[in-house]
């Protein structure tokens, strides 16, 4: 219990970390673990305070300073932790559109997890601890009702609405992608893995993270672990030692391919962060993971493949786990797809954007955005000298972070993902339709954009050949270093990390 409590507080501590009392709030919460568990006493204390750079945003918080171990009074005190750091983002963001040109620090604002938070220097490193349960399951299930033809019901829990095509999936906690794991470097990572599949067995990887003194927690079935037996439980205990944006995906035959995967991201103070100064918000929302898409399993495939007729082509991109792809009719006779994934600006700030490749076929993607210039500023998890490009192009299992300026007109714009290889034109043509690519929205201000909606869409429908975008791309597919006016190769990249010297043989 005592180990509870002190979780509890490092996870309250980082959603106060700006406001003036949060010395007071830690020490209250000190004093709540060092107290007698046998004190029957509660003292309830109330505060209130004002965050300075917001005149009309209160935050009122309530702790208390015994260890009684009500659970009405637990419940009290987390809903009122939430209460806060909901409205702390939304002060943050009134912040913002008054300020019109200096530089505003990022601070994260996904709510599913404390240790998902601004980095600082000289705090104290969390316990990150997930619960991952990993099971069969179903794209366009019983729970997603009458998704798309209500749209509301495609956002109803446990409904992962993929493009619309029922097909049978491997999830972790009916998620796709999976819980997205965001920690600061030095955060210990625990995950619980309880296997559900019900004669499968599954192990969890952490792509990109270099597990030195710890091995035995990369996840490689038969190499580095026995794998976990259905019904049972395995935990990963490690320490984020890599910077960078990873994922996490099942090791165990096709189930990356089939939706169990996740992102991974390890972020640093900004004193360390070398791009720190080129964008003003890297926000759980950006992550977007990639991968391609068939209406089969990926062991189907396989076997169709090898064994009869099939083939090894998908024929769709999915983006943060949706996509459009079948067409569905309303009763009116007009015509509806399953949502597709919109990424949120604001006018006149600079994101962070993170891709993640986690596609497991032959298919390379091409990603751009309309009438905006990516900054590529990281690649595999590796900080790089920034680079303008118009378009970037991941393979399988790579990673590349891109600042985009929200300086354009505030409109609704295309991203555009562009399958290669295998994905291309010469296969299937059902490719032109797949690659309908997702939107950014940019809205006029934090709470409504008059005129949009969310289910507005930006002008035309690029095709597959409209969805290549003409200008400087980088890492090009079949593309040498010779050509430098077109296109940036991997060599050409300049590495800010520090030589790693536990590589070199002397
Ligand atoms: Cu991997």
């Amino acid at each position: 219990m005592k180990k509870e409590n002190i979780n509890a507080d490092k996870d309250q501590q980082s959603m106060v970390k700006e406001n003036s009392s949060t010395e007071k709030f830690r020490e209250m919460k000190k004093e709540n673990i060092n107290a007698d568990k046998d004190q029957q006493i509660c003292t309830m204390l109330i505060g209130a305070l004002a965050i300075s750079y917001s005149v009309d945003m209160v935050i009122v918080y309530i702790c208390y300073t015994s260890t009684m171990s009500s659970g009405m009074v637990q419940i009290g005190v987390f809903l009122a932790i939430i209460y806060l750091k909901g409205h702390y983002g939304a002060a943050v963001a009134n912040d913002q559109n008054s300020t019109t040109s200096t530089y505003v620090e990022y601070v994260l604002l996904q709510k599913n997890h404390p240790c998902s938070r601004k980095c600082v220097e000289g705090d104290s490193p969390m316990v990150c601890r997930y619960n991952f349960t990993i099971e069969w399951y179903q794209t366009m299930s019983k729970a997603c009702y009458d998704c798309p033809l209500v749209l509301d019901d495609c956002k109803r829990p446990d409904c992962i609405t993929g493009d619309g095509r029922k097909r049978s999936i491997v999830v972790v906690n009916r998620q796709m992608p999976g819980p997205s794991i965001e920690v600061c470097v030095g955060d210990e990572v625990v995950v619980h893995v309880h296997n559900h599949l019900m004669t499968d067995t599954t192990t969890i990887h952490w792509h990109g993270h270099h597990q030195r003194g710890t091995p035995y927690m990369d996840g490689v079935p038969f190499v580095t672990q026995c794998p976990i037996q259905p019904g049972t439980t395995f935990t990963y205990k490690f320490v984020a030692a890599n910077v960078g944006t990873h994922f996490w995906h099942s090791h165990s035959g096709m189930q990356r391919a089939d939706g169990a995967f996740g992102p991974f991201i390890v972020r640093q103070p900004k004193q360390q962060n070398p791009h720190s100064h080129l964008y003003d918000y890297d926000l759980s929302s950006h992550v977007m993971t990639i991968l391609d898409w068939t209406e089969e399993t990926g062991m189907q495939k396989f076997v169709a493949h090898h064994h009869s007729n099939g083939d090894n082509k998908p024929t769709n991109i999915l983006v943060n786990g949706k996509g459009r792809f079948l067409e569905f009719i309303m009763e009116n006779g007009s015509s509806v797809y399953s949502p597709v994934e919109r990424f949120y600006v604001n006018k006149g700030y600079r994101y962070r954007f993170r891709i993640i490749n986690a596609e497991f076929l032959n298919c390379p993607i091409e990603v751009s955005v309309d009438n905006h210039t990516l900054t590529i500023i990281s690649s595999d998890g590796n900080d790089i000298a920034p680079i303008d490009a118009e378009s970037v192009v991941t393979y399988a299992g790579e990673r590349f972070d891109f600042i985009i300026n929200a300086n354009k007109t505030e409109d609704l714009y295309w991203m555009r993902f562009r399958g290669l290889m295998d994905c291309d034109e010469r296969f299937k043509s059902a490719h032109q339709r797949a690659y309908h690519p997702i939107q950014k929205h940019i809205r006029k201000d934090w709470l409504q954009y008059t005129g949009t909606s969310d289910t507005d869409f930006p002008e035309g429908l690029p095709s597959y050949t409209e969805a290549h975008k003409e200008g400087l791309q980088v890492n090009a597919l079949n593309v040498g270093m010779e050509e430098r006016n077109s296109s940036v190769s991997i060599p050409h990249l300049q590495s800010l990390n520090e030589w790693d010297r536990s590589l070199t043989k002397f």
